[in-house]
């Protein structure tokens, strides 16, 4: 950046720090990529996410050291003679060969002991542990799994490194992801197939991923009968020329006698001379830039494959977080349906309330707002049995509360269950919800917590009629001096509210047809209609509070797992920092 002219002809060496330097960061941004969500595209994920973070590392480090070895990668199907060519070059029996399937298990990497060191080093197939091997070992083979040998002949030109790696094609998936690994550490793939096998899928697929990022790459025939070397070699070329690898160098060995384990040295010869000429440091560089440049040229679609999936964890994630507004947003709207239709009163306690403000003289008392009529009331209340009053009050109060608590617990539960059943119908969903079946139904302390809020409603209820009776200056007394009667009253119909804010009569009967006259008589029809009004958000604000606790626990669940969009963004940013650096030095 900001670094132009006459770069093409003496690159800077600057330039490649820089470079390296915003391949590391990439780096650093990609390994902080999460993929917690689980699902059937996780793992893949997961790998896809560490393959790259390696990858960049590798190539900022081959960046920095253009001039080092060249890594050549013998990769291919099970059987073709990769240890055996390699046994071959050597001239001796270093690695395991053999006809069962797959014979080599663990990568070895024969080099010049000049070149020991780099290919010792951390940084050469990073987290790779590795063992020096002494030259009476056969390795490679079982028993050396997990470690990369390390062999250092004379038999290899310096600036050479070949490693003999497992197949791609066995059965053992580990083998695979080695191969992968390895694969990607390469600067040069040496692909082997066999005559039987040159087209296969698994085969081709690597080729492709070969393509794709542009890596030096020479293919081997091998057991190819000499009759038929000429027509399968030409068909395989055909299906590279297919699978637009067009320059390709292509080798074949014919099927031939095999002696002590190697092949005779004709049958390697042209290969053998071209790996040696590739330790010529020209060539050397010019594979090493051939397979960066396209490793490099690899990586924003690499990174911006990442983002898509990022972005498609994130979607997932918004996904189930609206399954569980869904059914939180009906449970609302059941509870305000539930509040219209009178459903939290039971019918027997509403009736028995009814009768006791009806048939009682309150409601007559109330007809003549005098200082009599007070006077009347209070010995009314006092002699007709206040106690008794206060009893049924205190009863019709309490069974309310439960039926109301109830009434809040079912839709509870019903918002847990249906948040449950919509998370169950994905595999993100699923997992999230293992070893917690509590979640399908409300919390333990969901009704101590909804009784409490009932009963701070109650006094809220209680305190709106006292104060709409206190500005009623011509009833204030009467009211004041019923005002716990008036309240009960006013609660009765706020929960059945379409009564009074709708016109339904049938659901108007809900709440008592006399308590509904007592109250317009106490508190004028206007009154009553905001203080109901009131009331009732009143007790759909303390059901929201109550159910935010509720849905909570499904938040909490999603915030784990959700990836961090701020990842995403420092993605971004690192991705456009590599590819400006990387334009800039043309
Ligand atoms: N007759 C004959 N046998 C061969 C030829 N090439 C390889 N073989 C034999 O095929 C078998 C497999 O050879 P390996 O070198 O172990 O094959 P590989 O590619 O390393 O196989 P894996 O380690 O399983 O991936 C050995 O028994 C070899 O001796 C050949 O051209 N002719
Ligand atoms: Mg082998």
């Amino acid at each position: 950046m900001g670094k132009a002219g006459g770069m093409e002809q003496t690159p800077d060496p600057s330039a490649d720090t820089d470079l390296a330097t915003a391949l590391v960061n990439l780096r650093d941004a990609v390994s902080a990529v999460t993929f917690e969500l689980v699902h059937e595209l996780q793992h893949d994920r997961v790998v896809a996410r560490d393959r790259l973070a390696k990858d960049l590392a590798s190539s900022a480090h081959r960046l920095e050291h253009l001039a080092a070895p060249l890594l050549v990668v013998i990769g291919g199907v099970t059987g073709a003679g990769k240890s055996t060519f390699v046994n071959t070059i050597v001239g001796r029996d270093l690695l395991a060969t053999g006809p069962v399937r797959p014979t080599t298990f663990a990568p070895a990497l024969v080099c010049h002991p000049a070149d020991g060191e780099w290919f010792s080093g951390e940084e050469v197939l990073a987290g790779m542990p590795r063992l020096e091997a002494t030259h009476h070992d056969l390795v490679g083979g079982r028993g050396d799994e997990g470690t990369l040998r390390l062999i250092r002949t004379a038999a290899i030109p310096p600036g050479l490194g070949l490693l003999d790696a497992p197949d791609i094609d066995s059965i053992s998936a580990h083998n695979r992801e080695l191969a992968d690994q390895l694969l990607d550490a390469a600067d040069l793939w040496l692909w082997f197939t066999t005559a039987g096998k040159y087209a296969d899928e698994d085969s081709m697929q690597y080729l492709r991923r070969a393509r794709r990022r542009r890596t030096a790459l020479a293919v081997v025939l091998t057991q190819v009968h000499p009759v038929d070397l000429d027509e399968v070699a030409a068909d395989f070329r055909a299906k590279l020329t297919a699978e637009e690898l067009v320059e390709v160098r292509l080798f074949t060995i014919p099927a031939t006698r095999i002696e002590r384990g190697r092949l005779p040295a004709e049958a390697v010869a042209p290969l053998r001379d071209w790996l040696h000429s590739l330790s010529e440091p020209h060539l050397q560089r010019a594979h090493r830039r051939q397979t960066l440049d396209g490793a490099l040229s690899a990586v924003p679609g690499d990174v911006d494959a990442l983002i898509a999936a990022v972005e498609d964890d994130i979607r997932t994630a918004d996904r189930l977080r609206g399954d569980v507004d869904g059914a939180f947003v009906d449970a609302h709207k059941q509870f305000d349906a539930a509040l219209d239709e009178g459903l939290p009163l039971r019918s027997d306690v509403v009736a028995r309330w009814d009768q006791f403000v009806g048939a009682g003289k309150l409601l007559k008392a109330t007809e003549a707002a005098t200082g009599q009529a007070r006077a009347w009331i209070k010995g009314v209340l006092s002699n007709v049995g206040i106690g008794e009053e206060r009893r049924l009050e205190r009863q019709v109060r309490v069974e309310v509360a439960d039926s109301l608590t109830g009434l809040l617990a079912q839709v509870a539960d019903l918002a847990a269950a249906d948040t449950v059943a919509s998370w169950s119908a994905s595999s993100a969903g699923r997992t999230l919800l293992v070893g917690r079946d509590v979640l399908a139904r409300r919390r333990p302390d969901f009704d101590e917590r909804a009784e409490e809020q009932v009963r701070q409603w109650q006094t809220h209820v209680t305190e709106l009629v006292e104060s709409v009776g206190a500005s009623r200056r011509s009833q204030a007394r009467v009211v004041s001096s019923v005002v716990s009667v008036a309240a009960t009253s006013a609660i009765l119909v706020a929960l059945a509210s379409a009564g009074i804010t709708g016109a339904e009569a049938g659901i108007a009967a809900a709440a008592g047809a006399a308590n509904q006259a007592l109250l317009i008589r106490l508190l004028g029809e206007a009154n009553l209609r905001t203080l109901v009004a009131d009331a009732r958000q009143h007790m759909l604000e303390r059901f929201d509070a109550l159910m935010d606790t509720e849905r909570q626990r499904f938040y909490d669940l999603l915030d784990v797992v959700r990836p961090d969009p701020a990842t995403l963004d420092s993605l971004r940013e690192a991705r456009d920092a590599f590819v400006a650096t990387r334009n800039s030095r043309g």
